[in-house]
């Protein structure tokens, strides 16, 4: 695929707080494996032991963080997991999830937190090689429908969802403005079931050609 980053897919879920993304990422693993192909999932920030450290950081530090670092704490997990596990798995012809990439980043660091776009996007192009999804599915949702939901689940907040809701409503924008030949959004404000038949066509699409004949 034209991603840069070898011959596997490499997929992406996106959207706002809430809006059913890691749902959505462990089922259209799982549905891979239903039809005998396995598929790496990851989330962001996260997936490596660095990752993970970073992730810490940036979502539960009591301390306040200036935006810049906010940025390079989240590009830093990035480019670990860029290098040690999305690319090597799409070098080896594998599928890749990922719940959250690069348009999380224009969308919380440059609308959330007000950095500058142009920037940001240089230092995205740095940490990920210039690595870009096959395949972006934004979850298109309300703010105060994700927000519900994740109230529903009575988790501790942690830094980005205790912002108030003119910081979500930017972060929103961000991804109902978003487009371009790879970017698909959906209705999240459907059942599972519908979000999942929905997501599946798109990626089967993007996926057949690519897909035949693995394992
Ligand atoms: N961040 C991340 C940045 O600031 N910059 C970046 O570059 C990156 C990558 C990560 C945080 O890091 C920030 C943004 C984030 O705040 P996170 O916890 O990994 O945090 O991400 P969240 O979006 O906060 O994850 P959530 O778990 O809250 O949301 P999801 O994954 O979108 O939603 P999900 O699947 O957990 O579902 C939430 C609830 O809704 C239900 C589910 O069963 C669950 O109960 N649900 C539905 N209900 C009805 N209809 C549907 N269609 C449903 N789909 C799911």
């Amino acid at each position: 695929m034209g991603h840069g980053g070898g011959v596997g897919v490499f997929l992406v879920v996106e959207g706002p707080e809430g809006a059913g993304k890691t749902t959505l990422v462990r089922w259209l693993a799982a549905q891979f494996l239903a039809e005998g192909r396995s598929a790496l999932t990851v989330r962001e920030p996260g997936g490596t032991p660095v990752a993970e450290a970073a992730r810490k950081l940036a979502l539960k530090s009591k301390h306040d963080i200036a935006p810049a670092a906010e940025l390079f704490l989240i590009l830093a997990a990035r480019a670990d997991l860029v290098e040690r596990e999305i690319r090597p798995a799409l070098e080896a012809g594998k599928v890749v999830v990922a719940d959250r990439f690069d348009l999380s980043t224009m969308a919380y660091q440059v609308a959330g937190r007000g950095l500058p776009r142009e920037d940001v996007a240089a230092a995205l192009r740095l940490a990920t090689g210039g690595l870009v999804p096959d395949l972006t599915l934004v979850l298109d949702v309300p703010v105060e429908v994700g927000r519900e939901r994740q109230r529903r689940l009575r988790k501790e907040q942690d830094r980005f969802e205790r912002q108030d809701d003119a910081f979500h409503e930017r972060v929103r924008a961000v991804y109902r403005d978003a487009s371009g030949p790879r970017v698909v959004h959906l209705d999240a404000t459907l059942s599972k079931k519908a979000v999942q038949e929905s997501a599946w066509r798109e990626v089967t699409a993007v996926s057949a050609h690519s897909l035949r004949g693995m394992s």
